[in-house]
């Protein structure tokens, strides 16, 4: 099949647009809305430093490439990669592995937090000694040091690699459980607001499928290895679902999240929102006394 705009190969087909592309007409499509999504999500008044939270995977490992390759010029925009090690044998040594090499090709400055030296306490011996699935930890400690760690590297934004498909399959959960709290606070950000680094996602409107593609042609370092305990049989489910009624109707997924983004500013304006308060041990943002992650970490007594 031939592209749809030169004489060259396709490499892909769009069912959304009807397109072919080939891997010059396909980076280009992929990365003209990449950079729309930077145009939407960043204002740059002043010289600024961008964290990506980098697993090493192909989300995470593509937006650190077109963090770079579309910001990383500018003399304003300071690029950085933070990666949390969890602590999960078999796998986070091989993504870790994969997001040196990355990093070291980009000249990109790279730092990694464990839980061990955090929390003091791993993933995988959670999993020995935890009442909840490792995921819940995990997720929770997750995001805690990633906002630390941006806090600590004095960072005005934390850009994420969450793809189309992910959005798209956390607003519906969100929308599934009535859970307006959680969806209102759904990324991106838009500004610092109550310690927390506001959150980017230039990938937010690029397919999963895409995504993959797109660091394939482009060699870029990323690892396939798949956490032993990923097993999100909900998560799975809407999946599952939103890729049934994207294959019916080409599109849908793309109309979820322009639905989700109209409706967003209504959310932000609700009166009955729960009051932020801080952490009495940590002093992070937190909805009760006690946040999340130092609460966990002492029903684990560490
Ligand atoms: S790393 Fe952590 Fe995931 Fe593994 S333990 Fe679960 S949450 S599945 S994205
Ligand atoms: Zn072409
Ligand atoms: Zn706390």
């Amino acid at each position: 099949m031939k592209c749809s705009f030169c004489e060259r190969d396709a490499i892909i087909n769009i069912r959304y647009n009807g397109t072919h592309l080939c891997k010059e007409h396909f980076n280009r499509f992929l990365e003209r809305r990449v950079r729309l999504e930077f145009r939407n999500q960043l204002i740059i008044e002043k010289p600024i430093k961008i964290v990506v939270a980098l697993s090493g995977g192909k989300d995470s490992s593509v937006a650190l490439y077109l963090t770079k390759k579309i910001l990383g010029k500018r003399r304003d925009v300071e690029v950085e990669a933070v990666t949390i090690d969890e602590g999960i044998g078999g796998y986070r040594n091989l993504t870790l592995e994969a997001a040196k090499k990355l990093t070291e090709q980009l000249k990109v400055k790279h730092e990694v937090v464990s839980f061990k030296d955090k929390f003091g306490i791993t993933i995988d011996e959670i999993s020995k000694n935890g009442q909840l699935l490792p995921c819940s930890y995990c997720g929770v400690f997750r995001r805690k040091s990633i906002n630390d760690a941006s806090i600590e590297l004095d960072a005005d934004y934390v850009v994420t690699g969450l793809n189309l498909d992910d959005s798209v399959q956390t607003v519906i959960m969100n929308m599934a459980r009535g859970d307006l709290d959680r969806l209102e606070r759904l990324g991106p950000h838009f500004k610092r607001k109550d310690g927390m680094i506001p959150r980017l996602q230039p990938l937010r409107k690029i397919p999963e499928r895409e995504v993959l593609i797109y660091a394939i042609v482009n060699n870029i370092p990323f690892s396939h290895a798949e956490c032993p305990y990923a097993s999100d049989a909900i998560r799975n489910e809407f999946r599952e679902a939103v890729d049934k009624w994207e294959e019916r109707t080409p599109g849908t997924k793309f109309a979820i999240l322009n639905s989700f983004d109209e409706i967003r500013n209504l959310l932000y304006s609700r009166e009955d929102k729960k009051e932020i308060k801080r952490c009495k041990i940590c002093g992070a943002p937190s909805a009760g006394e006690i946040c999340k992650s130092c609460s966990m970490l002492m029903d684990l007594k560490v």
